[in-house]
């Protein structure tokens, strides 16, 4: 297809069925400020590369769909205007395509590129989900989980959302939730939420072995693994909670909406908690490359009977 193109490295990985890791672009457009979210990126696709894989970051670059963007790209979109780059979603990548914009692709843009690449495993921070107090805006995040099979890994979901009815529709959308190393669903920026996921796993291997058996039984859906924030980085309930509160009050006070509640939220809760959340953010978002680099390790490994 002329609209997608892999960057040679991660052609010539896939192609040796070497361990390949997507990770998105919008949280490098609109979710982390300038040097932060270029610095980010970077350590992420370090992180993969330490954890054994080879990165993937994808973007829309002037209406070309890029898999395996290059640090130069990825300078050029953290310091470009969010509001110069289309956050891309399902809806949005045929709107940057057919435009030749620049397009960032969400988790659910960046779940379409990595199937379309022949990509299995990919690392963001946090996944949309269903808002708080607003029940039917429900994260395309979350019905392209049930819908494309590639495995996501995330921090669980901030508690910018309504945690009960994100899980809800995820089991609507028939999308197993994984627990890594832990029972409950990890909250983004605090280990737990009180909510319990569908298993606990404890390392790559279960995971990879639940990812192939989801493949043998031709699931068309993806699967959710969530990894709590590494311990020493997590903040508190008490600050993060006040903060995501002022943030969303916020948001509904000045009638922001549609896809501009999350960019929002999220540079919000930045600013209240002083930066204090951007520890935790970056810390959890390379423990996340490290872990799926892991797991798309141990999913290239040949199969022995
Ligand atoms: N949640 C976060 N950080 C993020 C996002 C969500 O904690 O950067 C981004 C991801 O790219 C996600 C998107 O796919 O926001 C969801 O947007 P929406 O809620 O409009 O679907
Ligand atoms: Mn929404």
């Amino acid at each position: 297809m002329s609209h997608l193109h892999i960057s040679e490295e991660v052609q010539q990985a896939l192609a040796e069925n070497r361990p390949v890791i997507a990770l998105e672009s919008t949280l490098i457009t609109h979710g982390l400020p300038y040097p932060h979210n270029r610095d980010t990126a970077l350590s992420m696709e370090k992180a993969a590369r330490e954890g054994g894989a080879v990165p993937a970051t994808i973007a829309v670059l002037k209406g070309q769909i890029t898999v395996g963007i290059s640090e130069d790209d990825v300078e050029r979109l953290a310091q470009t205007s969010s509001e110069d780059v289309r956050k891309c979603s399902r809806r949005d990548l045929p709107i940057a395509v057919g435009l030749g914009e620049d397009g960032a692709t969400t988790v659910a843009g960046t779940m379409i590129v990595a199937n379309m690449a022949g990509i299995k495993v990919f690392a963001t921070g946090g996944i949309g989900g269903v808002h708080r107090g607003h029940p039917f805006d429900v994260s395309a995040d979350l019905i392209e989980l049930g819908r494309t099979p590639v495995a996501v890994v995330c921090g669980g979901a901030k508690s910018i959302l309504d945690l009960p009815l994100t899980m809800e529709t995820l089991e609507t959308q028939g999308v197993p939730v994984l627990g890594y190393q832990t029972d409950e669903l990890p909250a983004f920026f605090s280990r737990s939420s009180g909510l319990r996921v569908d298993v606990r796993v404890d390392g790559p291997v279960q995971v990879a072995s639940i990812i192939k058996a989801a493949n043998e039984l031709k699931a068309q859906h993806g699967i959710l693994i969530t990894v709590p924030v590494p311990a020493e980085e997590a903040i508190s309930d008490e600050l993060a909670e006040s903060a995501i509160q002022q943030a969303t009050e916020e948001a509904d006070t000045q009638g922001i909406h549609g896809k501009d509640v999350t960019p929002f939220v999220l540079g919000r809760v930045l600013e209240i908690t002083e930066g204090q959340s951007m520890k935790a953010n970056v810390a959890l978002l390379r423990n996340n490359a490290f872990v799926a680099a892991q797991i798309a390790a141990e999913l290239s490994q040949p199969v022995t009977i």
